[in-house]
């Protein structure tokens, strides 16, 4: 379940709406319209998953012309023009839509359907409106706690923690940055303890952090371990962080190892340091290598992210060797490897676009297991066909290490069986039997 709709349900909540989240597609969107009859239609989706919402979307629009809808996400946010061209939904919000939302239904509950709200953006006599600016929140302190009964009855919740927002790093692949307008926002730390507290006391004692980069303030993060164990409050916790953080600061990592986090995700993305260069990652191998040995030593596991692919002179046989050979040689937690994808908003997808070199707007996929961009040294399916062989001699490389490693996360409850099979699932669906990441989903 998307966090992000949540977060609006929740904001929409709290402001005394009437709200029920589901995860459906244009098939079985029907029946929880007939059931909760809603006045309003929101979708949320990322670029891989938008064919979805906008088959949804467009079959609403048929069957319930006088529902009002909207979409959000990062996706919809920076491909708003073509979304309500393709779609014909009602508005488009841009950016963060706790505020804006609510903003919006009180104007249509007072009849105003064209109301002047930055980032609640529509299209009306041959213009777009309200599109000027990305909505962004002043204050995540207000940010509403993710209940339960926002999900209708059958679908499953497990709480997410949400410290932050945005980063204050531009790494060329991601759109974050341009989202969040390149700011960086906190919560207190108090805020975030309540959240917390509340959760733990229904009885969860695992929780992600869906920051974009827990680690960017030190400070923070040794104020929030310092309270939870001083309040001897006890679960896990796993996070995304950053190498450079990791290096410079080993002793907040002994910290957070000691407050419960039992994971870490990381972006290494290449083995090749003029790519790490373009790419603005602003980390090197060495302090990688450094990285690992700190997790190791403090007991927090490690994920790993990998792209293959540069987009530009890189993309050669001998690089992605280079970069496959460089994962090879280090003792890795679980590694992800994504082929390189051009995602609306990144500074990548200017360039790629402004070179001509998109292959197709197949948004299904955009799903970073297919190349949709032309690579300078070699041809899309050579570039895709890394992939499979990636994974293979990365994991492999783990020789009997992967049995331990595989036990630890278990056992830690770092990593849950049934959503490895499910990723292994629609990997293998993806890479070898020809299916759409949008397809893999639907069956999962
Ligand atoms: C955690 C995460 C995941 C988790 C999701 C777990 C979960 N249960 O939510 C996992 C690991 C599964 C995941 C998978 C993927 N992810 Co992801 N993920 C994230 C991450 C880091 C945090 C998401 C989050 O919770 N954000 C916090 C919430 C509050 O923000 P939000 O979702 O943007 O929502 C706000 C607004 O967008 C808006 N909004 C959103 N929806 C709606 C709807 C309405 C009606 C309104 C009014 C407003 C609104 O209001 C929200 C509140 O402010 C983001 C980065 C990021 N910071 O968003 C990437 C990110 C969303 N993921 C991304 C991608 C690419 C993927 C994958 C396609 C990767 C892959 N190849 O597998 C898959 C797709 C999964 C899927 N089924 O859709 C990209 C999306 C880029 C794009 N244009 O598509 C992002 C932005 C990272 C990046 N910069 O590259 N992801
Ligand atoms: S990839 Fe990570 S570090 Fe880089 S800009 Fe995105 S969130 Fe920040």
């Amino acid at each position: 379940m998307l966090q992000g709709v949540l977060y609006v349900a929740a904001a929409a909540k709290a402001a005394g709406h009437r709200t029920t989240v589901v995860i459906a597609d244009e098939h079985d969107i029907g029946k929880y319209i007939h059931s909760y009859k809603p006045d309003i239609l929101g979708v949320s989706c990322v670029s891989a998953t938008y064919p979805i919402a906008r088959e949804l979307l467009k079959s609403c629009k048929k069957l319930y012309p006088e529902l009002p809808s909207i979409i959000g996400g990062h996706h919809a946010t920076f491909m708003y023009k073509e979304v309500i061209e393709e779609t014909g939904v009602d508005y488009v919000c841009r950016g963060e839509g706790e505020e804006v939302f609510v903003r919006l239904l009180d104007s249509l509950s007072h009849g105003n359907s064209f109301p002047a709200i930055p980032g609640i953006v529509y299209y009306r006599d041959g213009t777009y409106h309200n599109d000027e600016q990305i909505a962004l929140l002043e204050d995540l302190d207000g940010l509403p706690l993710i209940t339960r009964d926002l999900l209708a009855a059958g679908f499953t919740f497990s709480p997410k923690i949400v410290s932050s927002r945005g980063c204050p790093f531009h790494c060329s692949f991601c759109s974050i940055s341009s989202f969040y307008g390149g700011s960086y926002r906190q919560r207190k730390v108090e805020a975030v303890l309540a959240d917390i507290r509340n959760y733990l006391d229904w009885g969860f004692t695992q929780f992600w952090f869906h920051d974009d980069n827990l680690t960017v303030d030190v400070a923070w993060v040794t104020e929030f371990c310092n309270r939870i164990i001083a309040e001897g409050l006890k679960f896990r916790w796993n996070c995304m962080s950053r190498v450079d953080s990791i290096v410079r600061h080993p002793e907040l990592l002994a910290l957070m190892s000691k407050a419960g986090c039992s994971l870490c995700s990381i972006g290494i993305e290449s083995g090749i340091p003029e790519v790490l260069e373009r790419m603005h990652k602003k980390i090197n191998l060495q302090d990688i290598k450094t990285a690992i040995k700190i997790l190791d030593r403090n007991k927090i596991s490690h994920n790993w992210y990998m792209i293959l692919g540069s987009g530009d002179e890189f993309d050669a046989p001998g690089y992605i060797e280079q970069n496959i050979r460089f994962f090879q040689s280090l003792h890795l937690g679980y590694v992800l490897i994504s082929i390189l994808t051009p995602f609306p908003g990144t500074e990548l997808y200017n360039k790629i676009k402004s070179e001509g070199r998109l292959l197709h707007y197949k948004w299904e996929l955009y799903d970073a297991a297919h190349c949709v961009y032309q690579p300078l040294g070699m041809s899309p399916k050579a570039l895709e066909a890394y992939l499979p062989k990636a994974y293979l001699r990365v994991y492999l490389s783990k020789g009997w290490r992967l049995i331990p490693m595989l036990y630890k996360s278990f056992r830690s409850k770092a990593m849950n069986p049934s959503t490895i099979a499910a990723g292994l699932w629609a990997l293998i669906k993806t890479r070898f039997l020809g299916k759409t990441f949008d397809q893999a989903l639907k069956k999962n």
